[in-house]
Order: structure tokens, then sequence, then C-alpha cells
């Protein structure tokens, strides 16, 4: 099974975001934008992985969680990451980033020591709005129409998602759930 490590999102932003990404469409040369239910912030993509593997998982996420403290963080600007086809289109991360990096650099020791091979590339939190985009070339009148406020995030847990196509629908599927300790 394909599985990663996310932030699920509280309905509020998904709706916030699926306003932006609305206006972000209307903007699009072309592109293909992220189903509102598929909205998440990633943690960790850990690729395929066989059901005897899962034990270990679910023990890298009960440390870690077990070992953070709920935080909130601000929604940041959008920006594109390029890709072999058009672009990836997300929005960041403002205030809040820095509990957020801890807690993905101390996931990524945890399934470490559950044997998992570390990650290389650096983690650039952010949260995918479409994919393959490519926008009008106009980034300040974009910038202008598409102006992220700095909602606030409530992190209280950590999710094992599942990613399979339904139908033919990519979906992602939460099937694992550590809920933040309180420190302090
Ligand atoms: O949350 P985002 O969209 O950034 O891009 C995929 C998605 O991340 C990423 O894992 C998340 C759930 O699918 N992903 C998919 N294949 C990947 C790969 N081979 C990957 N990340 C890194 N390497």
């Amino acid at each position: 099974m394909r599985l990663f490590i996310a932030i699920e999102l509280e309905d509020g932003i998904i709706e916030y975001i699926h306003q932006k990404q609305r206006i972000l469409q209307s903007c699009r040369i072309r592109g293909n934008f992220t189903r509102k239910e598929n909205l998440h912030l990633t943690l960790r993509f850990l690729g395929e992985i066989g059901l005897n593997q899962i034990m270990q998982i679910k023990k890298a996420l009960e440390a870690t969680a077990a070992a953070a403290a709920p935080f909130s963080m601000e929604l940041g600007e959008w920006g594109q990451f390029p890709s072999r086809r058009g672009k990836i289109l997300w929005i960041g991360i403002g205030k809040g980033i820095e509990p957020l990096k801890a807690l993905a650099s101390d996931l990524e020791s945890n399934l470490e020591k559950q044997g998992f091979e570390r990650e290389k590339k650096a983690f650039r939190p952010h949260i995918t709005i479409g994919r393959e985009v490519q926008l009008e070339d106009d980034p300040e009148r974009i910038t202008k129409k598409a102006k992220i406020e700095p909602r606030e995030i409530h992190v209280c847990r950590i999710s094992l998602m599942e990613s399979k196509r339904i139908n033919g629908i990519l979906t992602y599927i939460p099937i694992y759930r550590a809920a933040l300790g309180k420190k302090g």
C-alpha cells in the first residue's frame, strides 16, 4: 500500500483554501487542482509499504506524537515548485513553521529508529493545491486576487494516510491517527 504521514486540516481551513483554489483556477491556462477532500500537509512520504511494516510506522507515529505538544501555525503565501509538466501549486506556512519542522524532524528520527532510511530531501512544508499547473503570466495581479490571509491551523494529531485510486479517483484515507500529547 502507498502510504504517507500528514497533518489533516480542519473543515474551516479546507473551505478557505478551496475558495483560494477557485480564484487561482480562474487564472490558470491549464492544470489540475487538488480535490477539496484531499487537501492536507504531508509530513513524510513513505511510498509502497508492506503490511509487515505498519507496526513500526505506528510506533514512530506514537513516539513522535507523545513527545510533542499541540500547536498552532498560520497559512503563508502561495507558491510554485517546478515539475516535469507545469508546476506544483501550493500554499505554505507562515508563523508556527518552527514547531512544524521540529515535529517532522522528530518523526524522521523515530522512523529511522524503526528501521526506515532517512529522507534525503529537505522538508519544505506546503499544502499542495494543484499540479501540472500553468498560471497566466502576471504573478502580481494573481497574488492580489488570491491574497492568502494568515488563517490559524491547529495541529493536534498526525495521521498515517493511504493513497489509492477508488474508481479511478485519487483518494487519501486516514488509517491511523496519533494525538499530540499535552506537555507542560
Ligand atoms: O502533499 P503533497 O502533494 O506535497 O506529492 C505527493 C503528496 O505530497 C507525495 O506524497 C504525498 C501523498 O501522495 N509523493 C508522491 N510520490 C512521491 C515520491 N515518489 C511523493 N513524495 C516524494 N517522493
